[in-house]
């Protein structure tokens, strides 16, 4: 069996255990003295960094979120000199500001790392050619793929999403055997590939690393049999640092989390209890190497569980299964993440023309995924001309994509034509199978 970092990825749970607690008292020390929201926050209930003795005690601290980013942006939590950090890379927020994150020098090697592992985990080593179609830009997606592979010493091929066409040329052109790019792109590129007529035995693919978004074994199935591959679950968050956080290894049951490095646990999503193994509730991370912007249980609000039974592979690390689901109403459309509430301040500030009432339908197209967001016109405005109406269209259309970064079907409807709830409003439908 190959492995990137063998005695990191197979060390014994007991000295796991032991080197997990080492850097998670460095770490509450060093947020304690150089970030003011974790000091503040440990102050409130009384908890001093010599609190925290092993990694027992983790549940001894707060928890951290989506909001503390926001209320902290852009550099709030940072833990260093701003002259330290070599990167930054940022996600949807709620509303109209990104979450974002910051990587020091030693930062950008441990994501590297958790990328290259994931890379081995595939079959791949320093001979192989890796083709990335994630986006390369804010999305950490591309350049951790790209990164992970220099790292490993393979060749990266930084092509990017998009033009599929080119897509298809270069994977055969350049030989790689390895892709990189979201599952749902993975189905379209597999049906291009065959509407385009080349055979899948002209590529030399034999692993793709798939993520950024929930998908399933049917998928899985649909992307091994259209390229004729191995099709890996690869997972992470920006917050955390993007790709890498954990991967899937031969056996293709469940992803390691990068233990060594990112601290998981399971907590009940309504009283926040901490659950332990095999129970489903949301994943929380803590980072313990991470120096930019390291996070104390963050909440991702992945709904999955972790498996700590051995694993074939020889990997001590701990398993995550497929996400299920979210405990927050976020919606990822062709892997990029979405919040409502986004569209929401979209529509708010469209003027007047445009009413209260909004419904977001997502589905599913040649295997891309859509969203139509249809809104109601207001009474007033009823009676404008269809010229006009199209303007108001075409405003909305660029602004969604500006601030959501997806292009969104407009549809413009009648005053009173979505049907009002009694109770919660029913605003998001979404027909997607996985
Ligand atoms: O999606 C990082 C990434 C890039 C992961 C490429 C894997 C491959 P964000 O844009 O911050 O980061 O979105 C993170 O995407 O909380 C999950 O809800 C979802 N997600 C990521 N990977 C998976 C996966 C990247 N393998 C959010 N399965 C996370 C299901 C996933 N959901």
């Amino acid at each position: 069996m190959k492995y990137f970092n063998r005695a990191a990825e197979t060390m014994p749970r007991s000295e796991l255990h032991a080197l997990q607690s080492e850097r998670l008292k460095a770490l509450v020390k060093r947020v304690y003295e150089n970030v003011q929201h974790y000091r503040a926050k440990m102050d409130a209930v009384k908890l001093k960094p010599s609190d925290i003795k092993s990694i027992d005690d983790l549940h001894k601290l707060p928890y951290t979120t989506k909001a503390d980013l926001r209320a902290n942006y852009p550099f709030g939590l940072f833990a260093v000199p701003k002259r330290d950090i070599v990167r930054i890379h940022a996600s949807s927020g709620t509303t109209g500001k990104l979450t974002v994150v910051g990587y020091t020098q030693n930062d950008i090697r441990d994501w590297a790392e958790g990328c290259a592992r994931a890379l081995v985990m595939a079959g791949m080593d320093e001979n192989s050619v890796v083709h990335v179609s994630y986006g390369y830009g804010l999305f950490t997606g591309g350049l951790g793929a790209h990164y992970g592979a220099e790292l490993l010493g393979a060749t990266a091929v930084p092509v990017s999403a998009g033009n599929t066409p080119r897509q298809l040329m270069l994977l055969k052109d350049f030989g790689a055997d390895c892709i990189c790019c979201t599952p749902s792109y993975a189905i379209y590129l597999a049906e291009e590939l065959a509407k385009a007529g080349i055979s899948k035995s002209e590529l030399n693919l034999k692993a793709g690393l798939f993520g950024a978004e929930p998908w399933s074994e049917a998928m899985r199935k649909q992307i091994e049999a259209g390229f004729g591959i191995k099709a890996y679950d690869i997972y992470g968050l920006s917050e955390i640092c993007g790709p890498g956080v954990g991967a899937e290894c031969v056996t293709q049951s469940g992803t390691h989390i990068a233990e060594d490095m990112y601290y998981p646990e399971i907590v009940d999503t309504d009283t926040l209890e901490p659950l332990g193994y095999n129970k489903k509730g949301e994943i929380v991370f803590t980072t313990l190497t991470k120096e930019g912007i390291p996070l104390i249980r963050y909440r991702t609000r992945d709904i999955t569980s972790l498996d700590d039974g051995v694993c074939a592979c020889g990997r001590t690390h701990v398993r995550m299964a497929r996400i299920e689901g979210r405990s927050d109403d976020m919606l990822i459309i062709r892997g990029v993440n979405v919040f409502p509430s986004q569209i929401e301040t979209v529509l708010l500030s469209a003027g007047d023309a445009i009413g209260p009432h909004y419904r977001i339908v997502v589905d599913r197209a040649d295997n891309l995924d859509t969203i139509e967001i249809q809104v109601e016109l207001t009474e007033k405005a009823f009676g404008d001309t269809v010229k006009s109406i199209e303007k108001i269209k075409a405003r909305l259309a660029g602004d969604m994509q500006s601030h959501l970064s997806v292009s969104a079907k407009i549809t413009i409807m009648e005053p009173n034509s979505i049907p009002r709830s009694e109770g919660k409003a029913v605003r998001i439908i979404d027909n997607r199978k996985y």
